[in-house]
C-alpha cells in the first residue's frame, strides 16, 4: 500500500515511518494524520512488527500542525471533531517507539517526537514549541510533557519566548536520550530498535508501562507497581530462558 505523506518500511522486527511532505517541513496535516494513525494501528497488530521508528528529512522531523490547514478552524468545530486528537495513537501505542528527529521538531512535530518513548537526535536537531509566535499555545501535550522532562523554568523559557533548542542542549536537558551524526542517526535508531525487538516483548512491555507510570503516580506507588511486575515475569517462559541461558553462558531464546 502506498501513502500520500508518508513511507513505510518493516524490516528485523522493526517498522519505521517516515513523515514525507517535503514541500512544507513535514508539517503534520489531517492527511499525513489519517495515514500515520492507519499504519500505527496496523502495526499494533502485526507480529512482525515490534518496534516503532518515526522519522523525517534531514531538514525537518516535523515543523508542526499544518497552519496553513488550522487558518480557517473555529472553536466549535475544532471541539466537537477532537480536532488532531488522533495523533495520540503514538502516545498510546503498545509497542515500543522511537523518534530519530533531525532538523526542525517544532510545535506538533516536537510534541508527536515527546509521545516516543526514547528521542535520538541528530546534531542539525533544533527542537521548540514556537506556538505563542503565531498567538497559540502548544495543544498536543508541549506544555505537559516537554514540563514534566526538562523542568518548568526550562519549559517556561521555551513555550514563552518560542526560542528554538539546539541538539546539544535538548540532550543536556533531558529531552533526548543521545545526540548522533546526522548521517548516522536513522541507522543507529534501527540498531536500537532492533534489540530492543529481541527480547521479550514481556518484559519489554513491563518495562514501558514501568517507567511510564514514573511519570504518573506516587514513589511508593511506582515502587509497588515495578515490584508486582518483577515478580509477575517470574512466570513467564522468557524470564525462565533468560536466566538460564546466562547461567549456560549462551544467547537466549525467546518465545514472544
Ligand atoms: N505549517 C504549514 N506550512 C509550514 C509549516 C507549518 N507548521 N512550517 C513550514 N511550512 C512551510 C512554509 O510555509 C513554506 O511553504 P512555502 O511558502 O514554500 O509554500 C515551507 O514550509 C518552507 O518553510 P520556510 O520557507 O518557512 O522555511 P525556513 O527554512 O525559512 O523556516 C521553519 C523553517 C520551520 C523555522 C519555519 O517554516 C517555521 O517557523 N515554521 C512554523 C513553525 C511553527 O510555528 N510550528 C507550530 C505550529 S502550531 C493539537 C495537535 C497539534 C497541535 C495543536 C493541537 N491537538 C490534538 C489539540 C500543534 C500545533 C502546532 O504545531
Amino acid at each position: 500500500m502506498s501513502y500520500e505523506t508518508i513511507s513505510i518500511n518493516v524490516l528485523n522486527g522493526v517498522g519505521t515511518v517516515t513523515f514525507n511532505r517535503p514541500e512544507a517541513m513535514n508539517a503534520l496535516n489531517r492527511k499525513m494524520m489519517e495515514e500515520v494513525y492507519t499504519v500505527v494501528n496496523a502495526w499494533q497488530a502485526d507480529a512482525d512488527v515490534r518496534v516503532i521508528v518515526l522519522t523525517g528529512s534531514s531538514k525537518a522531523f516535523a515543523a508542526g500542525a499544518d497552519i496553513k490547514e488550522m487558518l480557517d478552524v473555529q472553536y466549535l468545530d475544532a471541539l466537537d471533531a477532537n480536532f488532531l486528537n488522533d495523533w495520540n495513537c503514538i502516545a498510546e501505542c503498545s509497542k515500543p517507539t522511537i523518534a530519530a528527529v533531525a532538523g526542525y521538531a517544532l510545535g506538533g512535530g516536537c510534541e508527536v517526537a515527546m509521545m516516543c518513548d526514547i528521542i535520538y537526535a541528530a546534531d542539525t536537531a533544533q527542537f521548540g514549541q514556537p506556538e505563542i509566535r503565531i498567538g497559540t499555545l502548544p495543544g498536543l501535550g508541549g506544555t505537559q510533557r516537554l514540563t514534566r522532562l526538562i523542568g518548568k523554568s526550562k519549559a517556561m523559557d521555551l513555550c514563552l519566548t518560542g526560542r528554538l533548542m539546539k541538539a546539544a542542549e535538548a540532550e543536556s536537558s533531558g529531552l533526548v536520550a543521545r545526540v548522533i551524526d546526522a548521517e548516522s542517526l536513522l541507522e543507529e535508531a534501527q540498531r536500537t530498535a532492533e534489540k530492543i525487538a529481541g527480547y521479550s516483548s514481556t518484559a519489554v512491555q513491563l518495562v514501558r508501562e514501568s517507567v511510564q507510570a514514573a511519570g504518573e503516580t506516587s514513589l511508593q506507588q511506582g515502587l509497588m507497581l515495578e515490584r508486582r511486575y518483577f515478580y509477575s515475569l517470574f512466570g513467564t517462559a522468557d524470564q525462565k530462558e533468560g536466566m538460564l541461558a546466562f547461567s549456560e553462558k549462551r544467547d537466549p531464546v525467546f518465545e514472544r
